[in-house]
């Protein structure tokens, strides 16, 4: 098989054998170790998601698959190049984390990489992280913008929730959301109207770090 499509099969079937000699391969092919994760390996994760939608795969086997991502993603991550002001982080502090009721984080995790490498202070909030949590570490450490993710359709409707909370407590610091079931119309019509400070919708994680420096210049 071409090395795309060892890549992409690499996640479909959740093993990691031969994985890093094929990464290390792509790293010489590929003109850079993001476009290895948006292409193939993206491609593979796809493909995980319409066999499971389908009922070809389970829970346990998709589990293997996103380990053999986060595999991948952590092998590559070296690789990815801090830009000149990556060192010292003074872009701003930017909150992460997945919303409440979801577990998915390879996306945010990979927003995380990308913001850390490119000047910003992350920190990571993990997931299922309720309201409250959010407000407190927005009070504990003041960051310049909150990321949130969620993957579920039922969490873009927790997107509103949580933004309606933040609201309460007066919270408007600037908001980054994404994630695969949410919609740049879904964010402007039903986040944006729970949100006293800006909401903005981030497609995919480099579009997410274009939205976050815009907000720090
Ligand atoms: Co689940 N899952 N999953 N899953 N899973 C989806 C999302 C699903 C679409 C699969 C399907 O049915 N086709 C479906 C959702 C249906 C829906 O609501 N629309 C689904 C389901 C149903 C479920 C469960 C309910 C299954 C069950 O238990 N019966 C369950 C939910 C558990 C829960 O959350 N409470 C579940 C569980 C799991 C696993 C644990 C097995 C595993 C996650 C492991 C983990 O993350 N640690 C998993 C996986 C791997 C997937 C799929 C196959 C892949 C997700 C992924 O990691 N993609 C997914 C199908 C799919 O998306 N094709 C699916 C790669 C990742 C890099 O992309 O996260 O989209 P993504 O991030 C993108 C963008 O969205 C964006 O940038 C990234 C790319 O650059 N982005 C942001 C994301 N967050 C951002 C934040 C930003 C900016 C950009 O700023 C803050």
């Amino acid at each position: 098989l071409p090395l795309e499509e060892r890549l992409a099969l690499y996640i479909v079937e959740g093993t990691k054998d031969g994985l890093y000699e094929d990464l290390d391969e792509a790293l010489e092919a590929y003109d850079d170790p993001l476009s290895i994760i948006n292409g193939p390996l993206m491609n593979g994760m796809d493909k995980v998601g319409k066999l499971f939608n389908d009922n070809e795969l389970i829970v346990a086997e998709v589990l293997q698959s996103a380990e053999a991502m986060k595999a991948a993603v952590a092998h590559l991550e070296p690789h990815m190049e801090a830009k000149e002001d990556g060192d010292d982080r003074g872009k701003g502090k930017i909150l992460l984390a997945t919303v409440k009721g979801d577990v998915h984080d390879i996306g945010k995790n990979l927003v995380d990489i990308i913001l850390s490498n490119n000047g910003f202070q992350v920190v990571n909030l993990g997931i299922k992280v309720t309201s409250n949590e959010l407000i407190e570490a927005v009070e504990r450490e003041k960051p310049d913008a909150i990321g949130l993710s969620g993957l579920l359709v039922k969490s873009t409707q927790q997107m509103v929730l949580t933004a309606n909370d933040l609201r309460e407590r007066a919270i408007d610091v600037p908001m980054l959301v994404g994630g695969a079931a949410l919609t740049r119309k879904f964010t402007e019509t039903k986040i944006t109207k729970q949100y006293n400070g800006l909401v903005l919708y981030a497609k995919d994680a480099m579009n997410g770090l274009e939205i976050a420096n815009q907000l720090a210049d």
